[in-house]
């Protein structure tokens, strides 16, 4: 059995890196790999990343290039270690749980557990037990259908998802949980791009991005904001490279000096290996955080005011008058935003945000990327409105090169949606569904992530079942989250890894182990694919090439069929059995329920998948006037009580959300420590504090309850006055339940208001 201690907290700092990717990189990656497997599996896992007869990089959701287009390897550090983690050989075995107790666990970083190696058969914890033991699938299943069927309703039943679901799966689930008889389909999207697709949603008709690859090579303009490309997509550096090469510019916004953003070596191409590399940015904004919304509230008003000093010249009046609603309103509005407001509120100068809005005038396709540091405001969906109007005002919709890119995390959370797993699906989904299978699906909506919690506190959801992903990691206020589990009469978890959701455990609780996205799938009517989504709508295939990591795993597809069958009898007209055996049947339903999927079975067998339309690419817009809407944004700005901090909660370089893979975050100059907090000299100075202070985190928010992350070192770095940066999942437990964005509900985890103490607690 492998034995992983974890990392002595020791921490280094180096000076923050001034450019991303080149050799270092690659050569972590394959380091990474070789601790975890063999030279062969090595080799075998990184040749198949992203190929076209391979498996998609569980990674992030950046999409690949044409089949005729692709490096050799088309992977990144990142992808490559994240596929390491899921190919490793180290193995989690029952011994490993009579070994440990829950309570053991419990008490394990979330590193150490990931470190432990795959899962490899299901095992049950039994009411009053101390530890996991072995249990049959058969047993196991017909424990969970037994639960489901004794609640008083089916809402009283979660079925959370991650983004790394496959569509199959997916599609599956969510007609399992609706055969059941609830929408209770919380997901990772509610912690991730809520915000962007209720704000698309609104304005556009349609929650997706509208640009291919292709637009990303050919703007004129590319505004990245709040992402950090260098260290979540990576391979996203090769398209903005590409738009460079083609002439085009970039404008940065973010609170942090990201290495990607300035300067970018492509690791497979001499040039990036010995040269400068390329100069990503044309110019950064470092924006204070929160301050996006008056960014481009304050360039809407100056391209307002350039079109009366020269009237026909900055707007696109033909798009706006021919396509468009709300307008006249939207620009009355704009004028009402104040200079000193929007200094204020970005910290920039005027100076700086007339030079970006020289660029845009000078630009005739513009396209807005963003990620995290946009949704996870409490002001994030008018922030995305604003970004929108932004766009709408030249006619940068609907057109080549030009268009909105909220660029996904997880590599097919933009699939899971497609395919129904969302708490509010339209109606019109929910009849294609109920008439395909012959029921009447519920139309009540179901609870998304934070009520999904709120429910569980409360005693009105009593069984979880969350099927990829970290659900007690993933979501805010830890403490309150893990004692609402903890309440439910049983929690289960389909993964593929051991996480801290498989310690805090329902009175009984299932750890029910499954194949990853590497892993070989051969059913009864032979090897099956999977498919998923990219952040550019392109629809592909995937195939596991490996040797599963246990005989005793099913897959996903399985699994939910088989406790579809459990739950529900078996009932001719949904044929689970015949699912399970043969994937492309649950395609076949597919291309007959989902919208954009007929013929899928056939054209996902072509190289490369195929490309979802985007009614908004050719200026349909699909809102109840028909025509893309105009926004009016109050504005806002986060408040910050003197003596306090705004926190943003991040992802170091070396890990995969909820788990760490290391203790380091390269880029940023961090070495062998998590618990490190970064904040501007000069709030050091205010503060009295100094570099490497040892600190608890606290957030100050207006129920007066204490919420404390203990014990952090600080580090002075340039993140701008007034704001200060933490690792997520450490300071999760900071974030209120409550504190969530407008209209999305997302939590607030780029905008919590804390205060530093001297630590009083030594955790180690
Ligand atoms: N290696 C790796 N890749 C990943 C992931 C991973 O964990 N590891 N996670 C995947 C997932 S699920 C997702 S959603 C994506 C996340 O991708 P990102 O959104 O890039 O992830 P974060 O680390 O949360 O970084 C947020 C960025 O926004 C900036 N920011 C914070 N607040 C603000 C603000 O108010 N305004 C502006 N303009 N910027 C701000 C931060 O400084 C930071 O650069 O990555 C995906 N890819
Ligand atoms: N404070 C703070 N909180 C955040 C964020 C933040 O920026 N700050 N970001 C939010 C975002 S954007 C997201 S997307 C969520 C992420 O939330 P989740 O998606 O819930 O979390 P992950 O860490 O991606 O999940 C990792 C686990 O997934 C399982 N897994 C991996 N691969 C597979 C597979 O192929 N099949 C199955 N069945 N299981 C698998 C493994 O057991 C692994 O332990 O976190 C959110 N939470
Ligand atoms: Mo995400």
């Amino acid at each position: 059995m492998s034995v992983i201690q974890d990392p002595s907290d020791d921490l280094s700092v180096t000076p923050p890196k001034r450019w991303a990717t080149g050799v270092p990189a690659v050569t972590h990656a394959i380091e990474y790999s070789l601790e975890q497997t063999s030279v062969r599996r090595t080799a075998l896992t990184l040749l198949n990343v992203n190929q076209a007869k391979g498996f998609d990089c569980p990674g992030c959701a950046w999409p690949e290039p044409g089949p005729g287009e692709r490096h050799r390897n088309e992977y990144c550090e990142n992808g490559a270690k994240h596929v390491a983690d899921e190919a490793t050989s180290r193995r989690v075995t029952a011994d490993f749980f009579r070994r440990y107790s829950i309570g053991e666990l419990a008490g394990k970083s979330d590193y150490w557990l990931n470190q432990q190696g795959r899962l490899t058969e299901p095992m049950v914890k039994r009411p009053g037990a101390t530890h996991y033991e072995p249990i049959g699938w058969d047993e196991a299943l017909g424990l969970l259908a037994g639960e489901l069927r004794e609640l008083d309703s089916p809402d009283e039943a979660l079925f959370y998802t991650s983004g790394r679901l496959n569509n199959e799966a997916a599609f599956l689930l969510q007609l399992f949980a609706r055969a059941f008889g609830t929408n209770n389909l919380p997901d990772c999207s509610n912690m991730c791009h809520e915000s962007s697709g209720s704000a698309m949603q609104e304005t556009l008709g349609i929650g997706k991005g509208s640009v291919s690859l292709d637009d990303i090579h050919n703007a004129d303009l590319i505004f990245v904001v709040g992402q950090n490309p260098g260290t979540n997509h990576p391979r996203m550096l090769s398209a903005l490279e590409e738009t460079k090469r083609n002439g085009g510019q970039i404008v940065a916004v973010n609170p942090l000096p990201e290495a990607g953003l300035i300067r970018f070596k492509h690791p497979q191409k001499p040039r990036g290996v010995l040269g400068r590399g390329t100069q990503i940015a044309d110019q950064f904004l470092q924006i204070r955080p929160g301050g996006d919304l008056a960014l481009f509230q304050a360039l809407n008003r100056m391209l307002l005011e350039a079109e009366e000093a020269a009237p026909g010249a900055v707007l696109d009046r033909a798009f706006i008058d021919g396509f468009t609603t709300g307008f006249d309103d939207f620009a009355a509005h704009a004028q009402k935003v104040s200079w000193d407001d929007v200094l204020t509120a970005t910290g920039l100068t005027r100076e700086e945000i007339e030079r970006v809005h020289d660029r845009v005038l000078g630009s005739r396709k513009i396209i807005v990327c963003w990620a995290m540091g946009l949704t996870q405001h409490k002001h994030g969906v008018p922030t995305i409105r604003e970004v929108v109007n932004f766009l709408m005002l030249r006619g940068n919709i609907g057109r080549p090169g030009a268009g909105v890119c909220p660029v996904r995390g997880h590599s097919n959370v933009q699939g899971d949606r497609t395919m129904g797993v969302w708490e509010r699906m339209p109606q019109r989904f929910l009849d294609a569904l109920g008439r395909e299978f012959g029921f009447t699906p519920p139309t009540r909506h179901g609870l998304d992530s934070v009520n999904a919690i709120r429910a569980m506190r409360d005693g009105t959801a009593r069984v979880f079942l969350g099927v990829a992903g970290n659900f007690v990691r993933a979501t805010p206020d830890s403490l309150v989250t893990e004692e609402a589990m903890r309440r439910c009469r049983l929690t289960a978890h389909i993964s593929t890894k051991l996480n801290r959701s498989h310690t805090v455990c329902g009175e009984v609780a299932l750890i029910l182990p499954t194949l990853g996205r590497s892993d070989r799938d051969v059913q009864a009517t032979g090897e099956q694919f999977i498919t998923v989504e990219d952040s550019m709508s392109q629809v592909h295939a995937s195939r596991g090439r490996l040797a599963p990591a246990s005989p005793h795993l099913l897959s996903e597809v399985a699994i939910i069929s088989r406790l579809a069958r459990r739950t529900l009898g078996d009932e001719p007209s949904i044929p689970w059995e015949e699912f399970e055996s043969d994937y492309g049947t649950v395609r076949d339903r597919i291309s007959r329920v989902v919208p954009d999927f007929e013929d899928f079975n056939a054209r996902v067998a072509e190289p490369g998948g195929f490309r979802l339309p985007n009614p908004v690419n050719r200026r349909v817009f699909p809102t109840p006037s028909g025509k893309a809407v105009f926004t009016c944004n109050e504005f806002t700005m986060p408040r910050v009580p003197d003596g306090h901090l705004l926190l943003q909660t991040l992802r170091s370089h070396d890990q995969w959300n909820t788990v760490p893979y290391a203790m380091n975050d390269r880029y940023r100059g961090i070495h062998n420590a998590r618990r490190v907090v970064l904040v501007n000299p000069a709030d050091l100075g205010a503060l009295e504090l100094a570099d490497r202070d040892r600190v608890d985190l606290v957030s100050s928010w207006h129920d007066g309850v204490e919420r404390r992350a203990a014990d952090f070192t600080v580090v002075a770095y340039p993140t701008p006055p007034g704001s200060a940066a933490s690792y997520y999942p450490e300071t999760n437990v900071l974030v209120p339940l409550d504190s969530v964005a407008d209209i999305s509900n997302t939590p607030t985890s780029k905008g919590v208001v804390v205060r530093l103490e001297p630590a009083v607690v030594r955790e180690r």
